[in-house]
């Protein structure tokens, strides 16, 4: 998804604003969208409706409601089958988190666009219990109507009963047999980072079908603010920003004077479209009232001021990324791993399809790994780990301002104009601290074009931490 601030002038006088991209749906760019796992077509869902024409795109609600008003939060989801409404007469066939309790409004579950937008500090638990009422999606094999929940982006534990995808919460009983909820209880670290996260369903093989069906939502970790005095993330441009599947961006409106008005938009289509839109869809808006706000930048530019900030209250356990970029990485902690598409409906990382019995990488707590990642396709992946961040390598700029990352675009490699075959991989870099002493036990890393991983671009990795005798489970 590539989005770019459409017309936006840029003043020194003002901070009007800040607003956050939405999570992005996976983009499809090598499949049917309607192509069920087991290769059974089905209009539903998701339905065709949903595709055809762009709509609006209201706000999830948030919960808390009221900003500044945080505390741990316990909801129910109920992962359903529904009719998304679009505030109009016009509803399409979707997947859901009904949100119950405490919520549950007159009796009726309250259905909306999307779920609700989570709201929450550090050092808070986010108490959630999962139903599967998938009951009425014409899927086969019964286990494609399996669940769960992953908090995207989140630095917590991977273990069972907290963000662990190698479990399903299978289905109801019957539609009509009532069940205990799955417990799960993310105790989010006190010096956990801010910004925009999200949770969707992992569980292999159905994740892709169930978040397109709309089955998202966004968590906002407060407290931004915290790492500049001012803003939050200094990206200065009107540049388009390439965001691929499953990474968020914070984007700081720099406006000139009341009235203005400025347009959030996407260039790329809306899958299943290949082609190039003829106009960009809108995506946000954010319109300027009141008065200007002049801040004290020592004669420099806003903008100026705010990329020469230094980041304050940085955990203080982790590498910076300018130190994780001049370590010494010894040869046994690198590592390679090519994506591949060996035949159709068929993705591999090092030659293999995901295996939930096998451990493919084993690291203990205190390991910096730098792994070199090949997309041996002629198509673009998006790497992604669970639990930790990393360093981008490949533009690795000293000079600049750097940040960690859960997702990075790996762009398609070099093809043979005559074969159209691969003839030079492209090749990105990372570094990854495994340094965290609550990051252990087996998680995984995979594409996050979900289509894939939901065909076997996905691998298991454990991380074991012998001097504490930390609890692991083995799979
Ligand atoms: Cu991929």
């Amino acid at each position: 998804m590539a989005l770019t601030l459409a017309e936006v002038p840029i003043s020194p006088n003002g901070v009007t604003s800040s607003s956050m991209a939405s999570p992005q749906k996976d983009a499809l760019p090598e499949i049917d969208f309607l192509q069920l796992p087991t290769g059974q077509a089905t209009s539903i869902p998701p339905d065709t409706c949903l595709t055809q024409t762009p709509r609006p795109f209201p706000n999830p609600p948030f919960l808390p409601v009221e900003r500044g008003v945080y505390a741990d939060l316990d909801i129910t989801l109920t992962a359903d089958q529904g009719q998304i409404d679009f505030g109009g007469e016009e509803k399409c066939n979707g997947l859901l988190y009904q949100l119950s309790s405490p919520y549950k409004v007159d009796g009726n579950f309250d259905f909306s666009y999307t779920p609700p937008t989570l709201r929450i500090l550090p050092n808070n638990t986010i108490n959630l219990s999962l139903i599967n009422n998938l009951w009425n999606i014409p899927t086969k094999p019964q286990s494609s109507q399996n669940t769960n929940l992953h908090y995207h982006g989140f630095n917590v534990s991977p273990l069972p009963g907290s963000d662990d995808v190698l479990i399903h919460v299978p289905l109801l009983a019957s539609s009509a047999t009532p069940q205990d909820p799955y417990p799960m209880e993310v105790d989010i670290p006190p010096t956990h980072q801010s910004g925009l996260f999200w949770y969707h369903p992992h569980f292999h093989t159905t994740s892709d079908i169930q978040v397109l069906g709309g089955m998202s939502g966004g968590i906002i970790i407060e407290g931004i603010e915290k790492y500049y005095p001012i803003v939050t993330n200094p990206i200065a441009t009107k540049e388009p920003i390439l965001l691929p599947p499953a990474s968020r961006v914070e984007l700081l409106v720099i406006a000139g004077q009341s009235g203005d008005t400025y347009n959030l938009v996407s260039l790329l289509p809306l899958p299943p479209s290949t082609e190039t839109p003829k106009k960009a869809y809108q995506l946000a808006t954010v319109a300027v009232t009141g008065d200007q706000v002049t801040y004290n930048t020592g004669g420099k530019s806003l903008v100026d001021y705010i990329t020469s900030q230094t980041p304050t209250e940085l955990d203080p356990s982790q590498p910076s990324p300018h130190e994780l970029a001049q370590l010494y990485i010894p040869n046994n902690h690198k590592g390679t791993f090519t994506f591949g598409n060996p035949r159709k409906g068929v993705f591999t990382i090092n030659d293999k399809v995901y295996d939930q019995n096998r451990i493919d990488t084993t690291v203990q707590v205190g390991d910096i790994e730098e792994w070199t990642l090949l997309n041996a396709t002629p198509g673009h992946h998006a790497f992604h780990i669970h639990q930790l961040d990393f360093l981008n390598m490949t533009n690795y700029d000293p000079t600049k301002p750097q940040g960690d990352q859960d997702t990075v675009d790996m762009p398609p490699c070099i093809t043979d104009n005559n074969t159209q075959t691969c003839k030079e991989l492209s090749k990105t870099v990372v570094r990854i601290p495994f340094v965290n002493p609550v990051i252990t036990g087996v998680f995984v890393y995979h594409c996050h074009i979900l289509a894939h991983e939901d065909r076997g671009m996905m691998q298991n990795i454990k991380v074991i931490n012998p001097p504490l005798a930390a609890p692991v489970r083995d799979v």
